[in-house]
């Protein structure tokens, strides 16, 4: 790929992140969660996308989509090259959005270029990966992979409509999980491009690194329950405040991750009943997000995080109640592509960098049916999860021509199953 048409399709990627960015459910700022209205609107603009670039488009059982060109020959392996479509709340437009719409750009300049490949190639985008629905991330790609287990079909959203449910109505009937889109054999690989979410490739002045391996997470939730009363007439030696344990707990847990680094714990949300200014909380229900790039370590925290509550509810008279709804080990990505992803990045940038992944991402789930490979790209300020998430243009050409020179080295040989 020449400069001159590298930065044409960059500029033309990052015309249409902007362009999707303005997809959401929530005017005013970006938010896209799972089966969403514009979930649909974004796979509808993204599939027209998809389908101009010659792809065969489809959406699966589970709102991923999936558009599909073939290789020279009828039966090959297939590499996906995918990320995911949802989005936090009040999110940027890069997180997962650039990924896909990345991939979409490599298939439309090997087609420019008429380059029939040794393996066919689908690009993915995942319906849920946030896990801001129902608690639990990864939703998409696990329909995808045919790892949805029971427990999540179980998930309740809000609304305390189970994943079952809410997959049923799509399916118009009872929901079967469908035979999973592809079974180990069927793939070469899979490589998700994502911003860094992270500071590391702004200070080294960088715009790519390949990904060494993807932190485990565990996230649930945590509920106390004491006991409402009268803010006024209630003396304090008398009160069960399922608020005041829930604060402790977590400046508990915030400290543990702070002493213990690279550990890190968070409380993202927090509902109080009956939450009135005048009676004291009977119930608090927190989240919890615990991180590790070992999971002996993320596992020994939760422990210990756990045990704290069950001691302040002990204190304070409450109960307490713990529900994991997503737990997932450290995942590595293959050293036969990250060799190979490296020598694509130097060819690039002059020199390769490999960094972990905090963040959570689909590859984790893709590992279980094929190896996987990451490149991260510069984001101003490590900045994610928020509105002002941004990736240079320039940097997102260098990832397209990184994952050209990627996808040349696989087709060349590299591309043994
Ligand atoms: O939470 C994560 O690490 C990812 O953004 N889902
Ligand atoms: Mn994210
Ligand atoms: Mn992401």
């Amino acid at each position: 790929m020449n400069k001159t048409s590298r930065a044409r399709a960059a500029g033309r990627l990052a015309r249409r992140l902007d362009e999707l960015g303005r997809v959401t459910d929530t005017p005013g700022s970006l938010t896209r969660t799972f089966l969403s209205p514009a979930m649909a609107r974004a796979n509808a603009l993204v599939g027209k996308w998809m389908a101009a670039g010659g792809m065969a488009v489809r959406e699966d059982a589970y709102g991923n989509l999936i558009g599909r060109i073939e290789g020279s020959r009828r039966g090959q392996p297939t590499l996906v090259i995918g990320s995911h479509l949802d989005t936090v709340r009040n999110a940027g437009r890069f997180d997962g959005a650039a990924g896909v719409l990345l991939g979409i750009a490599a298939v439309e300049a090997l087609r420019l270029d008429r380059v029939r490949l040794p393996f066919a190639l689908e690009v993915v985008g995942f319906s849920e990966e946030e896990g801001v629905r129902f608690s639990s991330g990864y939703i998409g790609s696990k329909g995808y992979a045919g790892r949805l287990s029971a427990g999540d079909l179980a998930l309740c959203d809000a609304t305390g409509t189970t994943l079952r449910e809410v997959l049923g109505r799509r399916a118009r009937r009872r929901f079967a999980p469908p035979r999973a889109a592809q079974g180990r054999g069927g793939l070469l690989g899979y490589l998700e491009v994502h911003i860094e979410q992270g500071p590391v490739l702004e200070a080294e002045k960088l715009p790519l690194a390949v990904v060494t391996g993807i932190a485990g997470q565990t996230r649930g939730r945590l509920q106390f329950r004491g006991r409402a009363g009268h803010a006024g007439t209630t003396p304090m030696a008398l009160r069960r405040d399922a608020l005041a344990g829930a604060a402790e707990l977590i400046l508990f847990a915030e400290a543990l991750a702070r002493r213990s680094p690279p550990l890190v714990a968070t409380v993202g949300s927090l509902s109080v009943t009956p939450g009135a200014p005048n009676v004291i909380p009977g119930e608090a229900l927190l989240s919890l997000d615990v991180r590790h790039p070992r999971d002996a370590a993320r596992r020994a925290a939760l422990r210990r995080i756990l045990a704290q509550a069950r001691a302040i509810a002990r204190r304070r008279d409450l109960g307490c109640v713990w529900r994991a709804t997503q737990d997932d080990g450290a995942v590595a990505c293959s050293r036969r592509l990250a060799s190979l992803l490296g020598k694509s990045v130097r060819s690039v940038q002059g020199r390769s960098l490999r960094l972990a992944s905090g963040a959570g991402h689909d590859a984790v789930v893709m590992a279980s049916i094929a190896p996987i490979a990451m490149l991260f790209v510069r984001c101003r300020g490590g900045v994610s999860h928020h509105p002002s998430e941004h990736a240079a243009a320039p940097d997102l050409g260098a990832a397209l021509a990184a994952t050209l020179d990627f996808i040349g080295r696989l087709a060349a040989g590299g591309s043994r199953p």
